[in-house]
């Protein structure tokens, strides 16, 4: 058993730290160590121009050793090992480290060692971007500053140099929390922590549900009993697994009139005044799911003590953010529409469930293990008349939709917008809920996404 030493700002003094991923979350945490006091070695097997270049920043401007292209033998020199949320703990490295008795830890749990401040941990498989977002906004005039960060794209470890670099008083850390950001935590401990939904993600990783969800678990796992989990009642996974959790519960959902916030005809009110939240007509941001994310924010805000008055001004004001169901332009008659976030499967079929026009779906990109058969009903239901399925991902989405609607097959994205364009009638929507990661033509999800509105805007 290898012991895991938590440290602190005094005992972390030239301690060998080696991190594993030059990625934001390895460059944040490498400049955090080094700031702390400790040696640190940066290494990433990779050597694209971007970790070339996160690598020079850290040689130059902080004096930090890196390796790129290559994990040579120093790695394992090392009192403690910081993991990227891109390293599996499958991986061969890994196990070595293991092997050399070295402690692992991942980023954000590091990071967690040096704040006091409290953490809202927010996960789920879909709708934490959203969550966080609105939890946010509804927490601004609260009695706390609220900071986002985690996997939202702001790593943890930058949130906290910050706080070491300019200390305020009050903080609140939003964090969206992924499975990979849980494989390798310790005392990592949210005092409220937000559970949007469970459905398939990353099989590629996790290889089974069981293992998927035992890693999303991980965020309770050190949680005492006076910490809240706030979850979705109406997700059958979620509801079974706190059916008997010792924490403080706080649930959310449109099923149930017991709820802090809940639905009745067509309106949100609030437990227990019963006074009227909103009428559901009056929010811009539409869908099924996006009205589950603003229950679950709101559910969370009201137990952290924020005013019904600020959350109420949430649920009327807030237009959501970039690339998921974004509203691009109409040609012709025809709206363009941006999920590219929409990376697994649910996702997908909350978008579709969004619209009740005639739909041409872009289905495509890099396939996480998701079974694409899972679509066929909500194709049924729903008003997709065609997919253009493109990349790596199409063969295989063709073969699990079969013949359950017209489907093409064109190599990129951009064949996938001008057939799209080109077979469109008015009135239809084009909808890019591409249910798989980017990786094989794109950067990340907002290179799609902007890839995706660019070549729309360049139509007209
Ligand atoms: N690497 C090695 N050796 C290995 C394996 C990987 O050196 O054996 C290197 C890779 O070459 C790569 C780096 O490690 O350069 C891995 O970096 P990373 O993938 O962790 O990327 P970061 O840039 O640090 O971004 C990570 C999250 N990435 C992933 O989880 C894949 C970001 O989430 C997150 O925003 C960021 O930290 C800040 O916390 C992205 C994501 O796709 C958006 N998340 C998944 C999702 O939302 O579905 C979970
Ligand atoms: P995440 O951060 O979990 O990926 P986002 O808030 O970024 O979630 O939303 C990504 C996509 O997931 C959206 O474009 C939408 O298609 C879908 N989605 C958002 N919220 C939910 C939800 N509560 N349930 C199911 N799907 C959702």
């Amino acid at each position: 058993m290898i012991e895991l030493k938590k440290y602190n700002r005094e005992n972390i003094l030239d301690k060998r730290i080696t991190v594993i991923g030059l990625g934001i979350s390895g460059k944040a945490v490498s400049i955090l160590a080094n700031q702390l006091g400790a040696v640190v070695y940066a290494s990433d097997s990779n050597s694209s121009e971007e970790i070339i270049k996160n690598a020079m920043e850290l040689i130059n401007d902080h004096h930090i050793a890196t390796e790129t292209g290559i994990h040579s033998n120093k790695i394992y020199n090392s009192d403690l090992w910081i993991i990227s949320p891109g390293v599996s703990a499958k991986s061969k490295i890994i196990k070595e480290a293991l092997n050399n008795n070295i402690p692992i830890v991942s980023e954000i749990e590091f990071a967690s060692w040096f704040t006091k401040f409290p953490i809202i941990g927010i996960t789920g498989s879909n709708g934490k971007t959203t969550t966080t977002y609105l939890l946010n906004h509804m927490l601004k005039k609260s009695h706390t500053v609220g900071v986002i960060g985690g996997n939202i794209g702001i790593p943890f470890s930058e949130c906290i140099l910050k706080e070491i670099l300019h200390p305020s008083k009050n903080l609140v850390y939003l964090l969206e929390i992924s499975s990979f950001q849980l494989e390798f935590i310790s005392s990592f401990r949210p005092y409220l922590s937000i559970y949007t939904n469970i459905s398939e993600d990353h099989l590629d990783r996790h290889y089974s549900m069981k293992e998927y969800i035992k890693m999303k678990l991980r965020l309770v796992e050190n949680c005492k009993k006076n910490n809240t989990v706030v979850f979705n009642e109406d997700d059958h996974n979620l509801k079974s697994i706190f059916r008997n959790s010792v924490l403080k519960k706080s649930t959310f959902g449109v099923k149930s009139l017991k709820h802090t916030f809940y639905l009745k005809d067509d309106a949100i009110y609030h437990n227990p005044s019963n006074s009227l939240v909103i009428n559901i007509k009056d929010i811009k941001l539409k869908g099924q799911h996006n009205l589950l994310n603003f229950l679950a924010a709101a559910t969370c805000a009201d137990q952290h003590g924020a005013k019904i008055e600020d959350i109420k001004n949430v649920f009327k004001t807030f237009k959501g953010i970039p690339h998921r169901i974004e509203y691009v332009t109409t040609i012709l008659e025809v709206d363009y529409i941006n999920d590219s976030k929409a990376t697994n499967i649910n996702s997908v079929i909350v978008a579709i469930k969004t619209y009740n026009k005639p739909t041409i779906l872009l289905l495509g990109g890099f396939n996480k293990g998701i079974d694409f058969g899972l679509l066929v009903p909500h194709i049924k239901t729903n008003s997709v008349k065609t997919i253009i399925a493109y990349g790596e991902a199409s063969e295989q989405i063709k073969s699990a939709i079969g013949d359950a609607v017209r489907l093409f097959i064109v190599d990129d994205l951009n064949s996938a917008v001008k057939n799209a364009h080109s077979i469109a009638q008015p009135g239809d929507i084009v909808l890019l809920s591409p249910g798989c990661a980017s990786f094989d033509q794109f950067k990340n999800f907002e290179d799609r996404g902007n890839f995706f509105k660019s070549t729309v805007k360049a139509l007209s």
